[in-house]
């Protein structure tokens, strides 16, 4: 099925549909006609803010996007929902997804990430699903952790490097080993890092846009990192979440990288969100061990952002930065206690089975991450104006 195509309301099942890519994903499928049901975690406060403007009222006889509460950890109630709805797919992209707070929630993360992936496959199978519903299990590059040969391909052996890596290796071979055993269309997509605007604000992208935006407004003094030498193959989670449906609209079920086949360190990173916001910036020292990295440097910007946005104050904001201003320095409590160092996919079997290429270029996505970042900073400076409190978490 080419990717053009309508689909006539099949029915999607989406857990994590809150986070980065659900949302993407459930604007993805509705757009194609899907109805898409989700389940989100019962929390104390809202947690739907990336797919609020999805939200349909109960009562609307026309509504195709439906919110259930559920958690992976418990079974009953994902059998129940998934008998309810009894879907043609299910797309598992909920997990506890941060590298680093796996290390402080191991076993919890094991619950989630592999038990979780295992109780939905089992439900498929208990209810008698396996020719109807197909599953996506969203698997990752950390699986290739220290990695044994560059680039990282579906052949390349995995040697995960955190618990979370370990629980997604375990949520990869039950996939897999239900595909042979029981026959289930089941698919990973092994995705490399994939950023947006909609990015959790601790991943380390989201982080520097987002401190970088708030230092040139003046809301914020300094942003600290981990290891700045850390290589990703980042891409853009609007073409990540694409090839999740595309894989599951073949005729077998079949396994696949997901990466640009591009890599940039974490200081590269840094380098170009700077420079969008015109901030020059020259590096101290190279190495992670150093504290106080960076300077800024360079007095001409700030006039003009190169987002296209109008900084309606130049001069006022070029005030916040000195020349000489230390903005990034390191703090060692992000480096974490193995590190995954450099991970580079290899997608041509993606391109020459599916025909999926990124079109998003890292470029593309840096300017997005920092468009939005700045308008963000500007309604909260905009708050302080005016007397509020703004929230000034770091993390
Ligand atoms: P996010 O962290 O943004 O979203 C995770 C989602 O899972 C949220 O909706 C979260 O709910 C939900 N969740 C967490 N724990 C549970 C639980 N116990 N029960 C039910 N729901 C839960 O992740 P992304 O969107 O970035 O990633 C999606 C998936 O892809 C994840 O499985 C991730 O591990 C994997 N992945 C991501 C990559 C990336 O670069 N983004 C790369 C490779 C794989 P809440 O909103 O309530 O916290
Ligand atoms: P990652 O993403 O661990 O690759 O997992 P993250 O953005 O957290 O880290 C990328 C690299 O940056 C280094 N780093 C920092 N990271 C964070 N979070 N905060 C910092 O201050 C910081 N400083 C340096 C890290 O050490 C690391 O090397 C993401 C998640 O989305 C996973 O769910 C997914 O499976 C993988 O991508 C592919």
């Amino acid at each position: 099925m080419g990717d053009g195509l309508q689909v006539d309301s099949k029915t999607a099942l989406i857990t994590g549909i809150t986070g980065q890519d659900g949302a993407y994903l459930a604007e993805f499928l509705l757009e194609k006609g899907y109805i898409v049901h989700g389940i989100k975690r019962r929390a104390s406060l809202f947690n739907t803010d990336r797919v609020d403007h999805l939200y349909k009222d109960p009562h609307d006889p026309d509504r195709r996007f439906i919110l259930h509460y559920g958690d992976l950890t418990d079974t009953s109630n994902l059998v129940r929902i998934i008998q309810q709805i009894r879907p043609d797919e299910i797309y598992n992209l909920a997990a506890q997804s941060h590298v680093a707070v796996s290390f402080e929630s191991p076993e919890y993360t094991a619950d989630a990430d592999a038990l979780g992936t295992l109780r939905i496959l089992e439900a498929i199978r208990i209810l008698g699903l396996e020719k109807q519903t197909r599953f996506y299990q969203a698997s990752t590059s950390e699986l290739f952790g220290k990695v044994q040969e560059i680039p990282q391909t579906e052949k390349t052996p995995f040697y995960p490097r955190s618990p979370y890596a370990a629980a997604k290796l375990y949520a990869y071979w039950i996939t897999v080993n239900y595909r042979e055993a029981y026959g289930l269309y089941a698919c990973n997509g092994i995705l490399f890092n994939h950023e947006s605007p909609l990015r959790g604000e601790t991943f380390v992208t989201r982080k520097i846009t987002r401190a970088l935006a708030r230092i040139a407004l003046g809301l914020q003094d300094c942003l600290y990192l981990g290891n700045l030498d850390a290589k990703r193959d980042w891409g853009h989670a609007r073409d990540f979440v694409r090839m999740q449906w595309m894989m599951l609209q073949q005729d077998e079920p079949d396994d696949f990288v997901i990466a640009t086949g591009t890599q940039h360190s974490v200081r590269e990173f840094v380098q170009k969100a700077a420079s969008e916001l015109g901030i020059g910036l020259a590096w101290q020292g190279e190495g992670i061990n150093e504290t106080g990295v960076v300077d800024t440097v360079d007095e001409k910007q700030f006039t003009r952002l190169n987002t296209g946005l109008n900084i309606r104050r130049g001069a006022e904001i070029s005030g916040q930065i000195k020349p000489g201003k230390k903005v990034v320095s390191i703090d060692p409590r992000y480096f974490r206690p193995t590190e995954v160092e450099t991970l580079l996919g290899d997608p041509t079997k993606a391109r020459d089975k599916l025909g999926w290429e990124p079109v998003i270029s890292f470029n593309e996505l840096v300017h997005e991450m920092i468009s939005y970042d700045i308008e963000l900073a500007q309604r909260d400076e905009l708050c302080q104006q005016a007397g509020f409190p703004i929230l000034n978490h770091l993390e």
